[in-house]
């Protein structure tokens, strides 16, 4: 048996300043994606690890009034708009911790995500009991 409970993410600051779609496709190439962030605490362990700087996250839309969607389709619903943001523009970056949708040129740095899956392990030992051995993979 083995059950995934659940999922969370390790960010990557990629120093190098791209527009969103180059980022998009350094990360999928080398990491999971670009930045998805699932609650807080996702969006503070990518604050400790891509700074307070400018840098783009995984969120887009390719129409100014569209619904904005993850980059890897993720159906996360966290938000963190600076106040009177987002205003009709495409891709998303944070600063100062907080999200702003902006031109997708930028060009400004980057955070990829890499998705690890948690996974409980319940086995029998030899009287029918069960034990429960968590572990990680990518
Ligand atoms: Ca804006």
């Amino acid at each position: 048996m083995n059950m995934t409970f659940s999922q969370r993410h390790e960010f990557v600051y990629v120093p190098s300043s791209v527009n969103w779609t180059t980022a998009q496709k350094y990360c999928r190439q080398h990491y999971s994606d670009l930045a998805t962030v699932d609650d807080q605490a996702d969006h503070n362990e990518l604050l400790k690890t891509a700074g307070m700087g400018n840098v783009w996250i995984g969120l887009y839309r390719t129409t100014g009034d569209g619904a904005f969607v993850w980059s890897d389709q993720s159906s996360s619903s966290f938000k963190a708009w600076e106040s009177g943001q987002p205003n009709n523009q495409l891709c998303v970056n944070i600063y100062g911790g907080k999200w702003y949708d902006r031109d997708c040129v930028g060009p400004v740095p980057f955070a990829c995500s890499i998705v690890k899956s948690s996974h409980l392990h319940l086995y029998s030992t030899f009287n029918n009991t069960y034990c429960i051995k968590a572990t990680e993979q990518h």
